[in-house]
């Protein structure tokens, strides 16, 4: 009996969690073993599970209770959290007691498996690198706490229809959520519209955020976080009854849809003014009601506003949680009834920001006429902290006209809008970067101004990964060998000792063993030929990432194999992975393009058996999972400079694929750990793209040097392909923002080497042990743990 809370421990025998099970299913879910759906034992499953971790979460809170910890809040508008059910039975030790206990109920534990379904809360690298952070944080036993938007409809479902990308929404909890705590009682009120009246704003538009959480379970340790995610409700007087009683059933919820539509969808479309507004309403009632809730906790354990910063660290993901600078500002100047100058010291002493990106397009700004409208104290609050930004700026720079206006938190031309990365860098006392690249081109090109003036605020947190999800979940049989190979687990809480592996790279039993693997996971995958290279391509379309370059690089191997199918080589399969951003024209001309292509060398007997191009729909965290243990080749093959830091690129390295990439994001250092040798590279450097960039580039001239480039996009531009692609090709040839064909020549080189040393199987299963061996430092736990060390400052505190 666990005293201090009165628990009943959960029993670790198969017959006690088998109890549970059965108790479960009778007294929550109100069903019989006899007539219980796949979905019953499902829910069922997840209950007595979650209940294992629920008691860990209980004693977690006690310790947190008891130590009064400094806490490190994660504000983030995307979570892709991955598959619940596998990672929850892993960090409970529940996994062979599970199945065990669902087959002598009679039910068949692959059947429920599969009725897991992923919440794609988040879009691409930043939502799941915040999940690898929060696990990281528990698994260090770090009070911490992830704040987010509980979206009814996640990231779309893909599917292709005659090869274009289809969006589906995807209603990833229509049967309920079993792992998620609803928490009603902490609901929050924000408001929106309005006016600033005598006694301050007055909002014209009230909703209720009401919070739910999921369990965040750390590994090898007690602790259990939480990640809360709010949902938009209406508040009740929103029904019109009057309206209702006369039949205008539609009218009498409209309130109430607006209302609720905040939390709808991720991401909403944001190319019409509505999509835009509706978008930064999400923002605000993220940060508003986390806010809220972090104010309340500070409350609930401290008396003395001068306490908070020692007490809470707020870390905003990207600039979409941005509005938590002026509203916290707007709670404490204006509901606490702090003097702004104490208010500003506190705030500024909270706040931590990571930058996700190099796109300088890809910085939000808010027109000052939608942001004033929606948040009209709010944008007060923004000009006043703006006149002081720049009093400070013209005392230390006078004179410097320009640096004014380039450091302004508003754009003047060619509309006046609010810039949400300005600030961000104004409001918060850390500003990092995600990868040493990324980090030194912030300071140097994105901030540099900002650097100027505050060069202590800037630092450098390379990104990492959870080697639970992305190793041991994702690759159990691999993550077998590693431990037998190392003599033991401990490489899942401390990756650095992945290092032991080293000199097993040099043992012909364990090279084959390293190899059945790779074979073993491209068997799951389905995919036809286990000897074939798998030359992999998984990530977001951005024609940044180059996706295109790829595509040329097949179309390449295609005429080759077409001209001379004797001379072929190394048979490969390419797989691509990812979504397109429904709105990006471009983007979805690739990937429509490349599945014609893919389509036109199935369909010619000439390729079978050598080159295959496959693309799977719907790319999230389950198929990750898939294919990253059974991929060769990781592609990383970005415009050196634009690609921040990559989280893909570790992922496949931790699991034996090399790297073919660019000097770009994290690439740099994947390849200074894992060594020149055991690393592809191609392609200009991020000066020598800068400065291609800045001259007179002009594709059309690197197509007329090369015959075999200029093969390719003939081939699209002809028709070759059903006639698709002709816009792709044709914007290469006449802009190419992002260098392609700049690099073609390079980077087809490169992948000849590649099929070079793929003969040499030995020797290839050597780099890929090495790169394994090497890629500990990409561990989340890392990255938390430099978190800790250069922005958070926080200690951990461990359940008794
Ligand atoms: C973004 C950046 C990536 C970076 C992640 C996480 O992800 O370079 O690795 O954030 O920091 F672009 P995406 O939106 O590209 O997926």
């Amino acid at each position: 009996m666990d005293l201090r809370n009165g628990l009943r421990p959960l029993g670790s025998t198969p017959a006690e969690f088998e109890q549970d099970l059965l108790s479960n299913l009778y007294y929550r879910r109100g069903t019989t073993v006899e007539s219980a759906s796949a979905q019953d034992a499902y829910e069922t499953l997840a209950l007595t599970v979650r209940d294992r971790l629920a008691a860990r979460r209980a004693r977690t809170a006690a310790a947190h209770y008891e130590s009064n910890p400094r806490w490190v809040y994660y504000l983030s508008a995307e979570y892709l959290l991955g598959p619940q059910l596998e990672q929850n039975l892993l960090y409970s030790g529940t996994t062979d007691l599970a199945p065990a206990a669902l087959k002598a109920l009679g039910f068949s534990p692959e059947e429920v498996a599969a009725l897991d379904v992923e919440p794609g809360l988040g879009n691409g690298g930043l939502g799941r690198l915040a999940a690898c952070l929060l696990d990281a944080l528990a698994t260090l036993d770090i009070p911490a706490v992830g704040y987010g938007i509980r979206y009814d409809l996640g990231i779309f479902k893909q599917e292709f229809q005659n090869g274009e990308q289809v969006e589906r929404p995807d209603d990833w909890a229509f049967q309920g959520d079993p792992w998620e705590f609803p928490a009603p009682d902490d609901w929050q009120t924000v408001g929106f519209y309005g006016f600033i009246g005598p006694e301050g704003w007055v909002p014209g538009e009230v909703v209720h955020g009401e919070p739910s959480h999921l369990l965040v379970p750390g590994y090898g340790t007690e602790t259990v976080n939480i990640v809360r995610l709010w949902r938009a409700r209406a508040a009740q007087a929103s029904f019109d009854l009057r309206r209702f009683s006369a039949g205008q059933y539609a009218e009498a919820v409209q309130d109430a849809v607006r209302a609720e539509n905040i939390s709808k969808v991720l991401y909403p479309d944001d190319s019409t003014d509505m999509g835009r507004e509706l978008r930064l309403k999400q923002q605000y009632f993220l940060v508003s009601c986390s806010l809220r809730d972090i104010v309340r906790r500070f409350r609930f354990r401290n008396s003395d506003w001068a306490d908070f910063p020692a007490k809470t660290v707020i870390q905003l993901n990207d600039t979409h949680p941005t509005l938590a600078i002026p509203e916290l500002m707007r709670l404490l100047v204006d509901e606490e009834r702090l003097e702004w100058e104490q208010a500003w010291s506190l705030v500024r002493s909270t706040f931590a920001y990571t930058c996700h990106t190099l796109l300088p397009e890809a910085l939000e700004t808010w027109p000052v006429e939608m942001l004033g409208r929606l948040l009209p104290r709010h944008l007060e609050i923004i000009y006043k902290i703006n006149a002081e930004l720049l009093d400070e700026v013209r005392s230390r720079f006078p004179g410097d006209v320009s640096r004014v206006r380039r450091m302004s938190l508003i754009q003047e031309e060619p509309e006046r809008r609010v810039r949400m990365a300005n600030l961000a860098v104004t409001g918060t006392f850390a500003v990092n970067g995600v990868a040493e690249l990324h980090s030194q081109l912030l300071t140097s090109t994105t901030f540099t101004d900002f650097a100027e003036l505050w060069p202590d605020r800037f630092t450098n947190v390379t990104n990492g990964v959870s080697p639970r999800r992305f190793v041991r979940l994702a690759n159990p049989g691999l993550s077998t060998l590693i431990t037998s190979g190392l003599g033991s687990d401990a490489w899942l809480r401390d990756l650095s000792l992945l290092s032991g592996l080293a000199p097993l790279a040099d043992d012909a039993t364990f090279r084959s063993q390293w190899r059945a693997e790779k074979r073993r996971a491209k068997a799951a995958l389905g995919l036809g030929d286990p000897g074939a290279m798998l030359d992999v391509m998984i990530k977001r379309f951005h024609e940044y990432k180059r996706q295109q370059l790829k595509l040329l690089h097949v179309i390449t191997l295609y005429h080759r194999l077409r001209s001379n199918p004797g001379a072929f080589g190394v048979p490969r399969t390419v797989l691509f992975g990812g979504k397109a951003a429904p709105a990006y024209y471009a983007a979805k001309s690739i990937i429509r393009l490349i599945n014609a292509v893919s389509a036109t060398i199935a369909a010619d007997p000439v390729s079978s058996g050598l080159l295959r191009v496959v693309f799977p729909a719907n790319y999230n965290v389950t198929l990750a999972e898939k294919i990253i243990p059974a991929a060769d080749l990781s592609e990383q093959i970005s415009m050196a400079g634009k690609e921040a830091s990559g989280t893909g690129n570790m992922k496949l390295a931790l699991n034996g694929a090399i790297t073919i990439g660019t000097l770009d994001g994290a690439n740099v250092e994947i390849r200074d750990r894992v060594g020149a040798d055991n690393f592809f590279l191609f392609g200009l450097d991020t000066p020598a793209a800068a400065a291609l960039r800045a001259s007179d580039y002009r594709p059309r001239s690197v197509y007329d040097a090369d015959d075999e480039l200029r093969a390719a996009l003939d081939a699209i531009l002809g028709g070759a392909f059903g006639g698709v692609g002709q816009d792709v090709a044709q914007s290469l040839l006449d802009r190419d923002e992002y260098l392609t064909l700049a690099d073609y020549r390079s980077y087809v080189d490169k992948q000849d080497e590649v099929s070079a040393a793929w003969q040499d199987q030995e020797q290839w299963t050597r780099m890929s042990i090495l790169n394994t061996a090497n890629s500990g430092f990409f561990s989340a736990d890392r990255t938390v743990a430099d978190y800790l060390s250069r922005i958070w400052h926080a200690t951990p505190v461990r359940p008794a």
